[in-house]
């Protein structure tokens, strides 16, 4: 046998007949640390969100990115107290830093972000072309979740400096592979956050350069349509627009 097992089929292995997931347990803006989910084994998924972060309705996969569960995942309503927005303040350029409860799945992770209009405690971001992409990782020496296991599931991405003060929703998701090569299978696992972008500028994207969830994603894409078991890791693409970068 001339062919070495790389560890993240191991893990896939290992994951196969695991019937949980894994959700968001912690974020951290600047400075400051918000709970997503309970330190629970199973949370409550119909509970109303603790914090800035929309629920997700369940931990398992949304596999219709045809519907608005594509966008902020099955059950994410907005998050408002007296029809105020719920956001934490994060300063533009600086990480917005994710902590994964333990992650089974091989394959990328990809965030998104949209503007809140008029602000996100009313704002479902599942109409028109409101997103833009600003930070993915596919394959790369390893699959991004083999990078977020190596860094103790934690995950930056730097809000872009450039774009404009305001409250705008981070949409974040790990595209599990393992079951992507059956059409309408591949596994999506998105939830979003509410924030409130300050010290930026006004350089935010083109309404050229925005995509709509709902919309952004075909189910025989690049990257969608994938399989794990015959494809070579290093063609991977990301699914979805290009990053989306300051104007220079
Ligand atoms: C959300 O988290 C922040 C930071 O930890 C905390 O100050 C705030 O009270 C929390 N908000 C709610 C509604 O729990
Ligand atoms: C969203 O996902 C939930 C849970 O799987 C499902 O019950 C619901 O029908 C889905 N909604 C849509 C619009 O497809
Ligand atoms: C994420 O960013 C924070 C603050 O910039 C830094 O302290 C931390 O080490 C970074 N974590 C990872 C996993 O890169
Ligand atoms: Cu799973």
């Amino acid at each position: 046998m001339h062919f070495k097992i790389p560890t993240l089929f191991i893990i896939n292995l290992l994951a196969s007949g695991v019937t949980s997931h894994g959700w968001i347990k912690r974020l951290k803006l600047n400075g400051a640390a918000y709970t997503v989910f309970p330190e629970v084994k199973t949370p409550d998924w119909t509970a109303p969100a603790i914090n800035i972060t929309r629920q997700i309705g369940y931990d398992g996969p949304v596999l219709d990115i045809l519907s608005t569960n594509i966008t902020c995942n099955a059950r994410a309503v907005p998050i408002a107290d007296n029809g105020v927005s719920r956001t934490g303040t994060i300063t533009a350029g600086s990480n917005f830093e994710i902590y994964w409860e333990s992650w089974p799945h091989s394959g990328p992770i990809v965030t998104y972000m949209a503007r809140c209009e008029p602000d996100c405690g009313s704002f479902l971001g599942s109409e028109g072309k409101v997103w833009f992409k600003i930070d993915e990782f596919g394959f790369e020496d390893s699959w991004a979740t083999q990078k977020l296991y190596n860094q103790k599931y934690w995950w930056n991405v730097t809000v872009p400096e450039c774009i404009p003060d305001g409250e705008y929703l981070i949409r974040h998701e790990i595209i599990a592979l393992s079951e992507c090569k059956t059409v309408g299978k591949c596994q999506f696992y998105p939830s979003c956050t509410q924030i409130k972008v300050i010290g930026g500028r006004d350089r935010g994207p083109a309404e050229s350069e925005l995509v709509s969830f709902p919309g952004a994603y075909g189910k025989t894409d690049k990257g969608i349509l994938w399989d794990t078991n015959t494809q070579d890791p290093k063609d991977y693409v990301v699914p979805g627009p290009e990053v989306w970068k300051c104007p220079s």
